[in-house]
């Protein structure tokens, strides 16, 4: 009997077909046997994120290390006679409307009982290593976002807990034991999610998103709450009537790329609950910046180009002593009301030369100065860092903004 080729290709091809359908519903027991780059592949919409904040953080340190003010509206945050800004308060302190950066003058007035401390970098950084160490014992996939906030990724996990609930309660129980300081922690299956959930129920809480109900839980939530979502978009989207994820998920993709350019496809997933990010225990710091908070608002143009050249040059040689290049330059102006602005302009190509740095970072202080219209407390220039193969990220404000807070 002959036996064509098509025949054996067919044979072959539905053996393939059985064995990868085989292998895909026992993923659990092969996950074990990947390497971590495959384990985020092949887990990316079956995964169990927790992300962990901790709570008042700076000021909870403080309380902590002086136990008379427990229960204490408390400030941590710069001199209010040299235009110092708020790091953070205590819970108890919130509710007289002080917030995190706003001037240290302006939340004295606001809650005039309020202890102020001074910033104890090095303190809050050696309780954070503390920290991260502890979640290094839950999981190896942790991915630090700032001093206080970490992703991790426990779909497997180094206790084999099954329940991402348990692991969290027990993380945050064990931060509890070994520091005195509680976090919030959230729990769900991409980083997008488990970052809603840990401020949903913050101080002290755990918020838990399973897959059956994030669609009503994204529908239901406030645009502004959405991370990435700032004050400016937020108050445009609510010019448009949409004030809730269930609103803007009835916008197409088109009209949102339309209105928000690149952005909207984030937006357009977000709402949809899709995010791909796996947690990367090595964050790439994305850009490198410097900024000045001058001792009095000014409107003076000269002064400010010269600040402006002045940190231009300065990014430029920091880059050029680490060897990196960079591929744009952004600037960062805040007003005298704190609104702030960030624009962005590339080069054609990378660079690690200071003056061309600084010459594209005039040339967009130039364009904006045109339409500046209120005095300007603080300036800043920084460099988005080239990346392997060459892409520059697409959100490089955001790591401009932390940067000065945690360099
Ligand atoms: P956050 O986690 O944003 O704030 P928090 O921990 O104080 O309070 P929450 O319970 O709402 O999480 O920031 C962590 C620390 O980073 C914070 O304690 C102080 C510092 N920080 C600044 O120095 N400047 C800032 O603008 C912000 C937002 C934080
Ligand atoms: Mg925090």
């Amino acid at each position: 009997m002959q036996v064509s080729f098509k025949e054996i290709f067919v044979k072959f091809f539905n053996e393939f077909c059985l064995l990868l359908r085989l292998f895909l519903s026992n993923l659990d027991r092969f996950g074990s046997l990947l390497s971590v780059d495959q384990h985020d592949t092949f887990f990316r919409d079956n995964r169990k994120i927790i992300h962990v904040d901790m709570d008042a953080f700076f000021a909870a340190i403080e309380q902590r290390d002086q136990p008379k003010l427990k229960g204490k509206p408390v400030i941590v945050g710069g001199d209010p006679w040299k235009r110092g800004v708020v790091s953070t308060c205590s819970y108890e302190a919130r509710p007289f409307g002080v917030r995190s950066g706003m001037a240290t003058h302006r939340a004295l007035q606001l809650c005039p009982q309020a202890v102020l401390l001074p910033v104890r970098m090095d303190r809050y950084r050696a309780v954070s290593e503390e920290i991260f160490n502890i979640f290094r014992q839950f999981t190896p996939l942790v991915e630090g976002m700032s001093i206080d906030e970490a992703y991790l990724d426990v779909t497997t996990n180094l206790k084999n807990e099954t329940s991402a609930t348990r692991l969290a309660k027990h993380i945050k129980d064990e931060i509890f034991y070994k520091t005195e300081l509680t976090a919030s922690a959230g729990v769900s299956f991409n980083m997008f999610l488990a970052k809603i959930a840990s401020g949903t129920n913050k101080p002290n809480g755990i918020t838990v998103i399973a897959p059956s109900c994030a669609a009503d839980f994204l529908e239901a939530l406030p645009v502004r709450r959405f991370h990435g979502v700032g004050r400016v978009t937020a108050n445009r989207l609510h010019g448009m009537n949409i004030s809730t994820g269930w609103d803007l998920k009835q916008l197409p993709l088109e009209v949102l790329v339309e209105t928000f350019g690149k952005i909207g496809h984030y937006y357009h997933e977000a709402v949809r609950g899709i995010d791909h990010r796996c947690v990367t225990p090595v964050r790439v710091r994305k850009s490198l910046g410097r900024e000045n908070t001058f001792p009095v608002d000014t409107s003076d143009l000269d002064f400010l180009r010269e600040q402006v050249l002045r940190l231009g040059l300065e990014v430029g040689g920091i880059l050029k002593s680490i060897g990196q290049r960079t591929r744009a330059a952004t600037l960062k102006v805040k007003y005298a009301d704190f609104h702030q602005i960030t624009r962005c302009r590339r080069f054609f190509q990378t660079t690690d030369d200071a003056e061309a740095i600084a010459d594209n970072a005039i040339l967009i202080f130039n364009e904006c100065a045109k339409a500046f219209c209120k005095k300007v407390r603080l300036i800043g220039v920084s460099a988005t860092l080239e990346r392997l193969g060459g892409q520059t990220p697409a959100q490089e404000e955001f790591d401009f903004m932390k940067s000065p807070n945690f360099t």
